[in-house]
């Protein structure tokens, strides 16, 4: 269905989409991001409970596909990147969590869709960073915003300025990735993750997500408005009567 990428979704809502350009490192030319689009509509209309985005070969993503920036003019190349951070904006806004399996080169706007997701789980061998500047150039997917907002502005602008890779200790310790496993085990750590997530109350998953991601771009009062807001919606949904039951009658939950 795809040239660059695998779609594949499990019985329990997994959807996980592989990125599959091995010989280019899996970059992101204009095909790729342009499949990218069309998968996420299908991630929307297949009931998807959690969304993992994988790399196969050495690499989760190398950045955006560089063969294709010679000779693009200014308003072209503007054209990609609001293309390219678009997709990355619908990633995050998704209503179910996401979950970047990063087992090789994360960089560039590998990186920058890396951290458009919830959650980042890396392999030992995996390395994050942010190289544009080697290229006279700057992030243009979102780098510049969302990497300061998860690691602060210091270690941001060391990273963008210098455009070295860090490697998966570094990325865990600044807290870039969530969990760091060896390579042979990365699978079964994201997919024991997946597995809990797709199981959990998908509409508290959803406000939940939507409390954090919303509300640390606000103003405070306006925020914690926001989440007794979201709060109180939990309270009218079949999960919340199915958590609070089974606490109360002491068994595990189920939820539909
Ligand atoms: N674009 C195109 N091709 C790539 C890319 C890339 N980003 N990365 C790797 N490749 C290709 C190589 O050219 C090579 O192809 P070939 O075999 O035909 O020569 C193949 O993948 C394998 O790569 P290497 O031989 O270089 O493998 P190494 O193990 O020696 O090195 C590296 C791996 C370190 C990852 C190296 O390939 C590298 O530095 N790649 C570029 C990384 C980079 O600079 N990424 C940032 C790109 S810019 C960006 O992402 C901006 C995002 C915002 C865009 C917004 C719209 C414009």
């Amino acid at each position: 269905m795809f040239n660059n990428l695998l779609y594949e979704r499990t019985d329990e809502g997994i959807v996980t989409i592989t990125f599959t350009r091995e010989k280019a490192l899996n970059a992101l030319n204009n095909e790729t991001v342009r499949e990218l689009e069309q998968a996420l509509e299908k991630v929307k209309d297949d009931n998807a409970r959690v969304l993992v985005f994988k790399g196969s070969g050495r690499a989760f993503i190398a950045g955006a596909d560089i063969t294709e920036f010679k000779g693009k003019t200014a308003s072209e190349i503007k054209l990609f990147s609001l293309v390219l951070q678009k997709v990355l904006n619908e990633i995050e806004l998704l209503p179910i969590p996401t979950i970047a399996a990063v087992n090789g080169f994360c960089l560039g706007g590998g990186c920058e869709l890396a951290m458009a997701c919830d959650l980042r789980i890396a392999s030992n061998i995996a390395l994050f960073g942010q190289p544009e500047i080697t290229l006279g150039i700057i992030p243009g997917a979102g780098g510049t915003q969302r990497l300061p907002r998860l690691v602060g502005k210091t270690i941001a602008k060391e990273m963008i300025f210098l455009g070295d890779s860090i490697d998966s200790k570094r990325a865990f310790k600044i807290g870039l990735v969530n969990k760091v496993v060896e390579t042979e085990d990365l699978d079964s750590a994201v997919n024991d993750l997946a597995k809990r997530l797709a199981t959990g109350p998908s509409f508290a998953l959803s406000q939940a997500k939507e409390a954090i991601d919303r509300g640390t771009e606000m103003a405070w009062l306006d925020a914690i408005q926001m989440e007794a807001n979201l709060f109180s919606l939990t309270f009218t949904h079949e999960d919340m009567e199915e958590g609070v039951s089974a606490f109360l009658e002491k068994r595990k939950a189920q939820f539909k």
